[in-house]
């Protein structure tokens, strides 16, 4: 099988508050990935700080942390074949107003500061980003039969 990848995607406060947790999930799978970890959770000032590290110091931290610790997200750890580019791709850019059509920020958002979802952007962040979500034996490396459709030996 193809190498495949790991990565960690949040839906944020917004699609969770708008019922599109099972909107969305349904978009990953039917792309083809594998949900490896998943759980609701209240991120605290602590961890919003850890997450958004790159991001303390600029101007729209403040909003962006009030945004991000106002109610749960869904984390995800989601496997596949290039699962990081794949999963940036289908969120779309950051801006939702200027999203190609079809991604999910496109499909579901308008405003920047609400972009519905989170994927790392690397596999360095990755493999930080899903250490700060999941415990090692969160994420289970299950057997998918589907794989057989989905992934070219
Ligand atoms: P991305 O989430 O596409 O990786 P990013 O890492 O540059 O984007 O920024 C993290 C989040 O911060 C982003 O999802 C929304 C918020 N953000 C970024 N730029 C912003 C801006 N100019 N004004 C308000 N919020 C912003
Ligand atoms: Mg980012």
């Amino acid at each position: 099988m193809a190498a495949q990848s790991r990565t960690l995607i949040l839906l944020k406060p917004d699609a969770v508050q708008r019922g599109l947790i099972g909107t969305i999930i349904s978009l990953i799978e039917q792309r083809g990935l594998k949900i490896v970890g998943l759980k609701l959770i209240q991120i605290d000032d602590a961890l919003a700080r850890r997450h958004y590290a790159a991001h303390v110091d600029k101007p729209f931290f403040p909003g962006l942390h009030k945004f991000i610790t106002s109610s749960p997200v869904v984390a995800l750890a989601v496997q596949g074949v290039n699962a990081v580019e794949v999963m940036r791709q289908i969120a779309g850019a950051t801006d939702p107003s200027k999203a190609a059509p079809g991604t999910i920020r496109a499909n579901f958002g308008l405003s920047i500061g609400m972009n519905i979802i989170h994927g790392s952007d690397s596999a360095e962040s990755a493999a930080q980003e899903l250490a700060l979500y999941f415990r090692p034996n969160e994420i289970i490396d299950w057997q998918r039969d589907a794989d057989a459709w989905i992934i070219e030996t």
